[in-house]
Parts: C-alpha cells; sequence; structure tokens
C-alpha cells in the first residue's frame, strides 16, 4: 500500500506518475483533475506530441528515451501510442549545420542512435523538403510522435488495475498543513487526506504552489499552433488511426517544426514574441475557446511563420493556414523542468515544466525518488531548489523565462551566459576587476571574471619565452581569450588573485555541528581546530552530492565551502530537530581573494605578524589572523594547486583586502587572474568540478574521489552503499595529441567507431601546452590508451593520462 498519495493533475506527468508509483507498490494513489478524462483541458490535450530525443542534457536525453521505450509499448483502442516516425533537424545555415554536428556529439555521447545526412538523404526521407534550402539534417530514427492523451488514458488505465483512484472534474483548492507535513487536499468536493501530494498541474503549478509558500520559477507562456488545409503530395499517405508517417521535422533556424495530421501539416512556431499568460484573466480570454490552456489564434503573428514554411516545404504554397491557437505551456529560466519535495512542508512534491517528450523519465525519476528516497539519475539540473533567492523574484522570473522562450531554438554556446539582469551581485573587487578590463562570466548570479584584459601584454611576453598561443576556430574562440593561458602559464611562475568570493559557503555550528557533519559527509571531519577537510557528501545510494571543504573554526564552528544552493536544501533537510546545529549561507556577507603561485608567501608574509611558513602553517589547515588591520581567515588551500591561501574576510573589508594585496603584489608581479585559467589549472591538478565532472549518478570510487572516503569512521549517509560498489566506470584524464585541438565539454569519445564514453569538461594546459579533458571512460580503460574525441564533427586523438599531469608529489604546494 505505502503512503497515501494524491496526484493533482491529470495530464502527461500526473498519470504517468500514477503508473510510475503504482508499479512500485506505491497504490493508494488518488488523480485528482479539474477538467473530465482524458481531454482534461491542460497542455496534454492538445500537445501535437513531437518527441525529439537529443537534448544537450544527459539526463534530459535520458528521460526522453525512457519515455520513447515505455510509451512504444502502451496499447490503446483508439491507436498508437507511440509512432516511431523518426525525427529529422534540418539546417539552414552554415552554423547549424555545424551545430547539428554537435547535436549528434550529444546523441552518440548519450546513446541515442542518430547520423548526419545529406540534403538528399533528408528528402528522400521527407520529400516535401525544398532541396535547396538545407545543407543537411540530423535524423534520429528512434524518435517519434507521442500521442499525448492516448498516453495519459493508457498510464492512468493501469495504474487503476493497481488500485489507483481517478477523480475528474474535482478542483483542488488548497493544501492542508499539518504543521510542516501535508494532511492532504481540500477540493471542490471536499477533503482527500494525503501523506503526499504532487503538484502535476502543469501551467498552474506555480499558482498551487503558492498557496504553499513554494515561488516556482515558471511562467506560462503561449505558443503557436496552426494547421494546413489539404496538402496534395500527403493525400492518402495515412489514416486516421495512423495520422502520420512522414518524420517529424525541426526547422531550427525559423523557430519552426512540423508533423503530419493525415492529409495536412501542422506547424508550430516559436518565432514570434514571447506571449507570457496572465492566470488571473486567463480563464475570461479562453471562454470562446475549445479548452483554458488555447488562447485565440493571433494571424499576425504566424505570418513570417507561413512565409519560411513555404520556403522549406514549396508544396504548401498550394494550401494555407485553416485553422490555430496560441498554446499555452510552462517556461522555465534554464529550461529545466521542476522536481522535489517542498522543504518546508514535507510530502508536497512537484513535478512541473514537464514536456510530453520527458514525461515518462520524469514521472519514473519523481518515483524512485518518493518511494526509494533517490532517483536512479542525476536530477541537480532539474532540482527545484537549484536556484538562488534572485531567481525567485519575479522580475527575474518573467524575464529569463521570456529569454527562454525566445532562445528556444537558438544555438547557444556553453559560455554564452544570460545578458539581462546581469549584475546582481558583485564581490567588493569588482571595481578594481573593471579597472583592469575584466570579461565576465555569470554564475549564481555574481559576475565572475573570466580574463583581465590588463594581461594583454603578458601573452607576447610569454610567447617571446616559448609559451604557445594556438589559434582557435571561430566557435572555440567565442568568449574566450588567449590572455588567459597567460593568465595560468602566470599563476604557475609568479602569483595570482582570484576572485573566489562566489564560492558558496557556509558556517555550521552548534554542539551538534561536528557530529552532524560527520554524519552527512564521507571524511573524518571531527579533527582539530584549525583543520581543513576535503569531503564528500553522498545519497543514500553512494552518489556524491557534492564536495566540500570543511574548516574548523572552533570546537563548535565550521566554515564549510560548497557548490550551490541545492547543498544547503540537502544540509537544511538533515538538520537534527534538536535544534543543536545552525547552519548559514555567509557567501554574500563575505569575500575571498585565492592568492595563489610561488610568490604568494613572499607576497603576503610581509603583511602579517604571524608565521606563515610551511611548518608553521601547512597545507590543508587554517589560520585567523589579521593582514595589516584587515581580520582574515587564511585557508591553506587551492584548487589551482600552487603554493598559497584562500583569504576570507567580512565584504566590507573586501575593497581593502584586494588593495592591500594589489598594492604588496608589486614587488611580485601579481596578476588578477579569471576563471579560464583557474579551470585550466584544476584540470591540470585533476581536480573535480561538482556537477560537470560527477553528480549523483558517480560514486567516490568512479570519480577518483575514494582517498576522501573514511570506512572506518563511524555511520555516514550513502556508506552502506559503497560496501559492494564496483567502478562501472571511471573519470579519467585525457591529453589531446594535436597542440591545437580543442573540447568544450559533452563531446562523446570513440574507441575505433564505438562511442565509449563523453567528456565532462575540459581545459588548455599551458603546462602541457595542449588541452586536457575528464571523460567517463570503461572501468578498464587504462593510462596510454588512445581514444577518439568528436568535436562538432572534428576528430582529435587523445591518450589517456594519469590524473594529475602536473606536479604530482604536490611539491608546489607543500613547501
Ligand atoms: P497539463 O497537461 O496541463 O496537465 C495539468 C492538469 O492539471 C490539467 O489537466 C489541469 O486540468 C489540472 N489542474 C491544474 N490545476 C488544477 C487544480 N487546482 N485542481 C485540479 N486539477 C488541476 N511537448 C512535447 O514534448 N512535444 C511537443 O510537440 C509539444 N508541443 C506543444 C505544442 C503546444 C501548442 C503546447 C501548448 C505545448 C506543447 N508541448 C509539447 C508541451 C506539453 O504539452 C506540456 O509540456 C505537457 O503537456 C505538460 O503536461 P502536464 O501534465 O504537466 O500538464
Ligand atoms: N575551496 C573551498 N571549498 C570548496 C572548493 C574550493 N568547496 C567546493 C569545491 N571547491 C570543492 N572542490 C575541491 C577539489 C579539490 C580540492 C579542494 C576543493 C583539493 N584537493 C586536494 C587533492 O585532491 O589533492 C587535497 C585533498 C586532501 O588533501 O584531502 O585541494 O576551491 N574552500
Amino acid at each position: 500500500m505505502g503512503p497515501k498519495v494524491v496526484i493533482v493533475g491529470a495530464g502527461i506527468v500526473g498519470t504517468s506518475l500514477a503508473d510510475e508509483l503504482t508499479e512500485r507498490g506505491c497504490t493508494d494513489v488518488t488523480l485528482v483533475d479539474r477538467g473530465p478524462l482524458f481531454v482534461t483541458g491542460g497542455s496534454t490535450s492538445h500537445a501535437p506530441g513531437l518527441v525529439f530525443t537529443t537534448n544537450q542534457s544527459k539526463t534530459m536525453s535520458a528521460f526522453a528515451r525512457y519515455t520513447v521505450e515505455k510509451l512504444s509499448t502502451l496499447e490503446h483502442p483508439d491507436g498508437r501510442v507511440f509512432n516511431r516516425v523518426g525525427g529529422l533537424e534540418v539546417a539552414s545555415t552554415t552554423e547549424r549545420w555545424a551545430d547539428l554536428h554537435r547535436k549528434a556529439g550529444w546523441a552518440q555521447a548519450w546513446g541515442i542512435p542518430a547520423r548526419l545526412l545529406g540534403p538528399a538523404e533528408c528528402l528522400e526521407l521527407h520529400p516535401l523538403l525544398d532541396r535547396h534550402a538545407i545543407l543537411g539534417g540530423f535524423y534520429t530514427p528512434t524518435d517519434g510522435l507521442a500521442s499525448a492523451v492516448r498516453a495519459a488514458a493508457a498510464q492512468a488505465q493501469r495504474a487503476v488495475a493497481r488500485g489507483a483512484i481517478l477523480l475528474p472534474e474535482t478542483e483542488v483548492l488548497d493544501v492542508v498543513d499539518r504543521g510542516g507535513r501535508v494532511g492532504g487536499v481540500r477540493t471542490s468536493r471536499g477533503v482527500i487526506a494525503a501523506d503526499i501530494v504532487v503538484c502535476a498541474a502543469g501551467f498552474w503549478g506555480a499558482q498551487l504552489a503558492n498557496r504553499v509558500g513554494l515561488v516556482l520559477p515558471l511562467v506560462p507562456m503561449a505558443h503557436q499552433y496552426a494547421r494546413t488545409g489539404q496538402v496534395a503530395p500527403l493525400v492518402g499517405r495515412n489514416t486516421e488511426r495512423d495520422d502520420a508517417s512522414l518524420p517529424i521535422l525541426r526547422h531550427q533556424d525559423a523557430d519552426l517544426y512540423f508533423r503530419e495530421h493525415v492529409d495536412r501539416l501542422g506547424i508550430g512556431y516559436y518565432g514570434h514574441q514571447p506571449m507570457p499568460v496572465d492566470l488571473s484573466t486567463l480563464l475570461a480570454d479562453t471562454a470562446d475557446e475549445p479548452m483554458p490552456s488555447m488562447l485565440p489564434f493571433t494571424e499576425q503573428d504566424f505570418e513570417p511563420a507561413w512565409r519560411e514554411s513555404v520556403r522549406l516545404l514549396p508544396a504548401l504554397g498550394d494550401s494555407k493556414v485553416e485553422e490555430g491557437f496560441n498554446g499555452i505551456f510552462s517556461f522555465t529560466p534554464d529550461g529545466f523542468a521542476l522536481l522535489g519535495e517542498h522543504a518546508q512542508l514535507r510530502g508536497f512534491w512537484v513535478a512541473e515544466a514537464v514536456w510530453v517528450t520527458h514525461s515518462a523519465g520524469v514521472a519514473k525519476a519523481v518515483a524512485e525518488w518518493i518511494v526509494d528516497g533517490t532517483p536512479s539519475v542525476d536530477v541537480h539540473e532539474c532540482d527545484l531548489y537549484r536556484f538562488e533567492k534572485f531567481a525567485r523574484s519575479p522580475r527575474f522570473i518573467d524575464q529569463t523565462c521570456a529569454q527562454a522562450f525566445v532562445e528556444v531554438y537558438d544555438i547557444i554556446h556553453p559560455y554564452q551566459y544570460r545578458s539581462a539582469l546581469r549584475g546582481l551581485r558583485t564581490s567588493p573587487f569588482h571595481h578594481r576587476q573593471l579597472e583592469l578590463g575584466a570579461y565576465f562570466y555569470e554564475g549564481g548570479g555574481w559576475e565572475r571574471p573570466a580574463w583581465f584584459e590588463a594581461n594583454a601584454g603578458l601573452v607576447g611576453r610569454l610567447a617571446a619565452q616559448g609559451v604557445a598561443f594556438p589559434e582557435r576556430d571561430a566557435w572555440t574562440a567565442r568568449y574566450w581569450s588567449p590572455v588567459a593561458i597567460a593568465e595560468a602559464r602566470w599563476t604557475r611562475e609568479q602569483v595570482a588573485l582570484y576572485d573566489m568570493t562566489p564560492l558558496t559557503r557556509y558556517e555550521i555550528s552548534g554542539a551538534g555541528a561536528a557530529d552532524f557533519l560527520q554524519r552527512l559527509t564521507t571524511n573524518d571531519v571531527d579533527k582539530g581546530v584549525g583543520s581543513v577537510t576535503y569531503t564528500l557528501m553522498l545519497d543514500q545510494t553512494g552518489g556524491i552530492r557534492s564536495d566540500l571543504t570543511v574548516a574548523r573554526l572552533d570546537e563548535t564552528r565550521f566554515q564549510v565551502g560548497a557548490n550551490g544552493p541545492q547543498d544547503f536544501d540537502w544540509l537544511t533537510r538533515h538538520l537534527p530537530a534538536n535544534g543543536s546545529v545552525t547552519l548559514r549561507d555567509i557567501t554574500g556577507g563575505s569575500c575571498c581573494i585565492g592568492l595563489w603561485g610561488p610568490a604568494a608567501r613572499d607576497l603576503v608574509q610581509p603583511l602579517c605578524r604571524d608565521n606563515l611558513s610551511h611548518t608553521a602553517f601547512p597545507y590543508f589547515r587554517l589560520l585567523r589572523t589579521y593582514l595589516d588591520a584587515i581580520p582574515v581567515t587564511m585557508l591553506r588551500v587551492s584548487y589551482v594547486g600552487e603554493l598559497g591561501w584562500e583569504i576570507y574576510t567580512e565584504a566590507s573589508y573586501g575593497a581593502a583586502l584586494w588593495d592591500l594585496l594589489w598594492a604588496a603584489g608589486r614587488d611580485h608581479e601579481a596578476i588578477a587572474a579569471g576563471r579560464i585559467a583557474f579551470n585550466s589549472l584544476r584540470m591540470e591538478k585533476g581536480y573535480r568540478a561538482w556537477g560537470i565532472d560527477m553528480t549523483a549518478e558517480d560514486r567516490p570510487i568512479e570519480a577518483g574521489l575514494d582517498f576522501a572516503v573514511r570506512m572506518s569512521k563511524g555511520d555516514f549517509i550513502g556508506k552502506a552503499a559503497l560496501r559492494d560498489a564496483t567502478p562501472r566506470k571511471i573519470l579519467q584524464s585525457v591529453v589531446f595529441d594535436d597542440p591545437t585541438a580543442v573540447a568544450l565539454g559533452k563531446e562523446p569519445v570513440l574507441a575505433g567507431d564505438a562511442c565509449i564514453g563523453f567528456v565532462t569538461s575540459a581545459g588548455y594546459s599551458p603546462t602541457l601546452g595542449r588541452t586536457i579533458a575528464y571523460a567517463w571512460l570503461p572501468a578498464d580503460s587504462s593510462i596510454g590508451d588512445t581514444v577518439t574525441v568528436d568535436h562538432r564533427g572534428q576528430r582529435h586523438t587523445a591518450t589517456v593520462h594519469r590524473q594529475t599531469v602536473v606536479d604530482p608529489e604536490l611539491a608546489r604546494i607543500r613547501r
């Protein structure tokens, strides 16, 4: 039986979840919907159901693959649930054609059987295409059309067969809060008791969540969908039951997609201005429409779409748009779904902003999460608690969801950051960074220097000494500068200041703090005051949730360096109920300079009365002291792998700290250095970045982090799961053979023509004069193996290298 579950919403998400939950033995499920079943009036009721599986996100691709597999096995009396017509994305510009090569790489990396086709082959698959309008296509034979309503019905019926109850025409008005736990829902037909309530209410979900104090960053947005009249070449191809046989088609350069409806075409369009929907007037606005998720078609917005459609598919010239509507569904700031449990109201779960494409995969993950405690795939990109505070502001939500709509089919470079609402968070060093010509990336709302134009002179100087600065092509040179290579090199030779302020940090204090951290993390952190420990947070299955540094300030007070808001959420959920531990995010109120390089001690010692020698202040220790008159906490930690310190102070002292170090640095030719140099240096050292190199899908031994696991200490979350964990794959360092080869991440790794893994992150090593990448490879891969990396269709050979390419003995750090 399990807990009593109420699912709000019988769209594709709610029904799929009912199926997945009941399949896991959680059979006391009630599926409630305001509308009739299964054409409820929500987005699912009119979704044309195109499923293009490949996504740059491995997780989203996995969700889609599972959805295709599952829907292919479902049956419905009216006809096919999934029609595997294949999916074709065409390029009409050279930029798109190059990008389809990138997409083909993702497909290969994530195990999706796709291939690139020339124009003639595209025409064979889709004879309506104009040969001259396209440069080529990306074809996935397993893509196709989901009949979303049939899929919802089939899954709901399976759930009912296992005991689930369907309650149509019942509106959920409110959620019962029993002192921090859900007690049920209040509906138009009375209260239904529940231990778990899942909000799967589609674009209305934000309203329901709002009633229980949860802000869901999503905006309902209208999107145009039109149907043509008869298209001559289609007549006789299809039947009402099997209404399509041509591949589904995307023409992303013109923001268009197409599918067949028997002898007509359906055309979806994202090229118009964003049309956010006002829920307060929606019922009135849709009064004359077939359902409340359909707004009247705005013909003038569709004009460019029609022109472009006829250009791509000339046969449409004899037809016309016969009907259309502006359909509504959810957009989020980053395009990912919103999944997870409300932290303050236990038992209230959210499964929102999910496409039909990902629906069954999402439902499976959420069902596992509810029933087993942990999803089997990494869901951090979709975590409800991935957002910083500002991302819950109405202004941010409106602006970035609109932007997400505009960019939905755009080619987005991996280092292209948001342009709107920048400058929300700046460190106290920001003005100095501007003076030094910083180019900023964005992360967590922070402005983060990527490199400094002030260092441009170093390029010539180092080149004269024989340092190579390989040319990059237009794509890999975007949002990048050779100055970053000079900054990295200079850090190894001299000294540099890195702004570490955006590094998420918490203060964890109280009588129970040490025990708490022992239980939540893998390493022994209960060491003496002044110790610093590198440690991991695992989930119950032994997957890596985060990696942390834990610095013991006092007996009962720790400073923890973490990876983002999801860590705060995880820690908060595990705080002991007795109040013996206090968790505080101190990121914004403090700041940090990473001062690293062989000259770091010479620079900083004269500013400090305490002895900063290696014997007095060893590696992985901390010291609370003064630099000049500024109170600082110094951590002898270095993610770039050089002698030096992370120097923390309160934000108010930040500007003075920067100026102090800068002035003292003059004699040592200190520079400010940015994120690109930082990344390449940490890669030379073999240090991992959580969320990129490893996630909850990976165990410590696989990620090469078992050194941070103390099986001999007391119990900790995930420990039991590690006992029998044989590695299924391992994270390796590979070094490219060609000094000009570049990778940016997510590329497939091949042995011969077979894909054996994928790249996580990459960076140019100034020490080796080559790009280094981390890649997940088979567990039996070993140093010296040759592999091939496919970067946007260019194949580069690379060699598996020992993890630490620079200073494996840590001699540079420990001196
Ligand atoms: P919904 O289907 O909206 O279901 C939510 C349900 O909750 C509704 O039935 C509603 O009645 C019910 N509900 C809401 N509030 C309450 C309440 N308080 N009490 C009781 N019940 C409530 N996706 C794709 O993958 N491929 C596509 O090709 C595609 N094309 C699309 C084209 C258009 C024009 C549109 C509009 C969307 C398209 N989508 C597509 C997106 C897709 O339709 C949605 O993302 C998906 O259907 C959302 O499913 P859902 O179950 O979350 O929401
Ligand atoms: N600084 C601080 N906290 C952090 C980071 C940081 N927390 C999040 C993230 N970055 C953690 N990542 C690392 C990765 C490696 C190291 C430090 C933080 C590191 N590792 C050494 C090694 O692997 O050889 C030392 C390990 C050990 O001695 O146990 O330095 O950048 N404050």
